[in-house]
């Protein structure tokens, strides 16, 4: 049976728990990208996810990328001590052994271990927990300082290459697919303005000024689980985009989306602002797991990360609503405009307040 979108999720669970009789499944969880459910059974509580064939044209790929960097994980927790089931995710078999399964459709699923009793917040609810969210990618970071990243597949090739969104952009706006060119003539002219500016990370990652890590490139606060009784970060998830990278993607990625005052779907502008002091928490936290890792020249072009990151997916939103809203799920037909001038409303104030930013990370140099 499928669901009301053609979505085969109990053929699925059969894959994956024949015989341990599933009580329920339903929606689970807010990504735009993958559809993901929890399967309760006998045996306990499942994550079951699609993974999105479009966004991700080699879901193998990202299967493998998943278990193998799962099970690095797992080794380092345990070795420290720590319990690897709850301090990352935990690939499931599916029943005859594989570690994924192909619907009768041809789309790819997986399953993790459901870890109880946490939660993922779409926002932190105080400076705290953006700080502990810090701790848990700088952590993430840390522990994935010596793993092999040269065996990483690259899933989404120049997926935080600023200037190839810029260019992605561009390409949209002269294919104008959904005739909607018309309608953005202010946040283009915003997003020309920052053309070279695009490259500044990029450009010293290629003169071999900033080293490239193994990151995982979608740090929002969403991505890290939440223990309801401690308020401690328990677990970083959504491994889709683990790759080479740059540590200012993984810090940048994470102001963007945590040192702002309002959702990234805000329409209403005057709520949306970026706060200094819920950028310096986050700073803390990260910097406190990862800081003595990081060269002087990648702790000062943090700020340029959190701007770069926002400034992208800002380009990223608006090439997605010219293009017809082919890549994020939107619930109605400006979701992607909205989203777009959300981000570059950030961006302005991340350019005004840069002395601000600047200052917190003096502190760690
Ligand atoms: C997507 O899948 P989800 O919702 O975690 C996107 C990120 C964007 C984010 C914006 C693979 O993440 O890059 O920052 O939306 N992931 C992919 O909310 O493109
Ligand atoms: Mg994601």
């Amino acid at each position: 049976m499928a669901d009301k979108k053609g979505i085969l999720y109990n053929e699925a669970a059969k894959a994956y728990f024949y015989g341990d009789c599933v009580s329920s499944i339903e929606p689970y969880g807010g990504g735009h990208i993958n559809d993901t459910f929890l399967a309760r059974t006998e045996k306990g509580n499942f994550v079951l996810q699609r993974v999105n064939g479009y966004v991700f044209p080699h879901p193998d790929e990202i299967m493998d990328n998943m278990v193998h960097v799962t099970k690095f994980l797992a080794e380092k927790l345990e070795k420290a001590g720590k319990d690897s089931k709850r301090g990352t995710l935990t690939v499931l078999k599916t029943n005859d052994g594989k570690d994924y399964y192909i619907d009768s459709e041809g789309n790819y699923w997986r399953s993790t271990i459901n870890l109880e009793n946490t939660t993922a917040y779409d926002f932190a609810e105080s400076p705290e927990m953006l700080k502990k969210s810090g701790a848990a990618f700088g952590a993430f970071q840390n522990m994935l300082s010596d793993y092999p990243a040269e065996t990483l597949h690259e899933v989404i090739p120049h997926f935080h290459d600023t200037p190839a969104r810029f260019e992605q952009l561009m390409q949209a706006v002269r294919e104008n697919k959904a005739g909607r060119l018309k309608n953005v003539a202010a946040e283009l002219e915003f997003a020309k303005a920052r053309e070279t500016d695009c490259g500044l990370l990029m450009n010293l990652l290629e003169e071999g000024k900033l080293p490239l890590k193994v990151t995982h490139n979608d740090t929002k606060m969403s991505n890290v689980l939440i223990d309801n009784a401690t308020g401690d970060a328990v677990c970083v998830i959504d491994l889709d985009t683990v790759m080479p990278g740059l540590a200012a993607f993984d810090f940048g990625d994470s102001i963007r989306a945590g040192a702002t005052t309002a959702a990234e779907d805000e329409a209403d502008l005057s709520k949306v602002h970026f706060d200094l002091g819920l950028f310096e928490a986050y700073a803390d936290g990260f910097l406190s797991a990862a800081g003595s890792a990081l060269t002087p020249l990648e702790l000062k072009t943090l700020p340029d990360g959190a701007r770069l990151m926002t400034l992208e997916v800002g380009l990223r939103f608006l090439a997605d609503y010219l293009n017809g809203d082919v890549y994020f799920r939107t619930a109605y037909p400006e979701h992607n405009l909205v989203r777009a001038r959300n981000q570059f409303k950030l961006v302005q104030e991340m350019e005004e307040k840069r002395a601000g930013m600047d200052a917190v990370i003096e502190k760690y140099l």
